[in-house]
């Protein structure tokens, strides 16, 4: 179902117009409010007045994490602290983290994009939503959680943790949808195991999983655990949250931005050279309708390509691809680039082991080193340890022959893998520290 059919099936160029008025707008509110922004236009020579057309964009410079990080915590909002509501912040790994903050108005926005969105991932009113994205500065639960009321279903709170109670709640609620990082998901499914009350039993139709990246292979292993129909929502704290895009249920092949909200753009991560369309590189958003925490050209580091072709579900919104990784997660092993999720996929077409897997980089005699390391499954377990090595050295070869890296591929006895709550962590690069 279209929960917003006029603005979800726009023609390309009544939604242009849009968004050029809505551009203009949101760049004189930020070169009137947000001096970081004011700063840097007029660095560039350019007034908000000299953008007349959505082409003219690109003479506005990018901003980037570390401008954030500069302006922290509050210098970037361009609304006086009166008119915020909302207080947000994304962990980061490294350094100071990234606080947004929005306005009654923007929390509504926000709100109407993510039942748009979970309407795209199959919800719609009477269905129970068992949200189990973490509640907190992180956007996931609250935002998944306002979505569900504005579409009119009816949402459990439940957040991440618990996990033997929230196989409870799910047996005896009978959630049709559930909202969760693949990850969290896979946990869940191993514990409702565990427990005797296997996942595919219950009540559930759709699952709405993002937040972190996940191959093919994983959503076909989602699907057949919990017997679901699974989609990939994408969004990002300095963008507004969860809602950014997602992909329809019934094509499942790309994610639609909300593009009378956004504008997506994608660049050579290198150059900064925009990209046409299919061409992978650096996603960037603008967005035309914040008022609290609006970004301009914000470079997310996230990798991926644009399709504008028609979709099925008739939204007219462009898609964008499965995001691969982010720049800054991609790992280079001897000069051989490598994104976590090329080394999942590659993991997830071995039927012996489980999708529980860790990559641990390591120098030794200055060389990089790539541990694999990956949970055996029940199919795989044997105590016998030649079939283990052979598996192994089975795996280490698959890898070699499709990304061109040398990997020491270890086999773990199941369950030895933390499992995370809300995003995994899959990469431990011990050449940083
Ligand atoms: O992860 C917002 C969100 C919540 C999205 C719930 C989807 C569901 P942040 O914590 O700010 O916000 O992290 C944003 O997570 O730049 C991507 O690198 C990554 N990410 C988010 N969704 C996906 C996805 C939320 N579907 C960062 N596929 C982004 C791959 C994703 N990566």
């Amino acid at each position: 179902m279209i929960y917003d059919i006029e603005y979800e099936t726009m023609p390309r160029e009544a939604l242009e117009a849009i968004q050029l008025r809505r551009l203009q707008t949101t760049l004189e509110r930020v070169y009137a409010n947000v001096p970081f922004y004011r700063k840097k236009f007029n660095a560039a020579g350019i007034t908000p007045a000299d953008i007349k057309s959505l082409d003219d964009m690109r003479r506005i410079p990018f901003t980037t994490k570390q401008d954030l990080r500069d302006n922290y915590p509050f210098n970037m909002f361009a609304v006086p602290m009166d008119n915020v509501v909302r207080i947000h912040a994304s962990s980061g790994t490294t350094g100071k983290p990234t606080v947004v903050g929005y306005t009654a108005r923007d929390v509504g926005t926000w709100s109407t994009l993510m039942a748009r969105a979970l309407a795209a991932g199959g919800a719609w009113r009477g269905d129970i939503i068992h949200n189990a994205y973490g509640y907190g500065l992180f956007t996931g639960g609250l935002g998944v959680h306002y979505g569900a009321e504005r579409l009119g279903a009816s949402v459990i709170p439940v957040s991440g943790g618990n996990t033997k109670r929230q196989i409870v709640i799910m047996r005896d609620f009978k959630p049709t949808i559930i909202t969760a990082t693949p990850s969290y998901t896979l946990h869940l499914a191993e514990v409702a195991e565990e427990m005797g009350i296997p996942m595919e039993s219950m009540n559930f139709k759709f699952g709405i999983f993002g937040a972190e990246p996940w191959s093919e292979n994983m959503r076909e292993e989602i699907e057949r655990k919990l017997n679901i129909t699974a989609v990939d929502i994408y969004g990002l704290s300095e963008v507004m949250g969860p809602g950014v895009a997602i992909e329809c249920h019934e094509a499942k092949q790309g994610l639609h931005v909300f593009e009378d909200h956004f504008i997506p753009e994608i660049v050579d991560p290198n150059t900064l050279e925009p990209l046409p369309h299919g061409a992978t590189g650096e996603l960037v958003f603008t967005s035309l309708t914040k008022e609290a925490f609006p970004v301009i050209r914000y470079r997310t580091r996230d990798i991926t390509s644009l399709n504008p072709q028609p979709c099925v579900c008739g939204r007219t919104h462009i898609r964008m691809n499965r995001v691969t990784g982010r720049s800054d997660d991609m790992l280079i092993i001897r000069g051989v680039n490598v994104f976590p999720s090329q080394i999942e996929s590659v993991l997830m077409e071995i039927e012996e082991v489980d999708p529980h897997y860790q990559l641990v980089v390591d120098r030794e005699d200055n060389l990089d080193v790539l541990n694999v390391m990956v949970e055996i499954g029940e199919r795989g377990f044997s105590d016998e340890v030649r079939g283990l090595q052979h598996l192994e050295r089975r795996i280490t070869k698959n890898i070699k022959e499709l990304l061109g890296v040398s990997a020491r591929v270890k086999l773990v006895e199941p369950k030895t893998i933390a499992r995370s709550e809300g995003k995994a962590v899959r990469v431990v690069d011990n050449r940083k520290i």
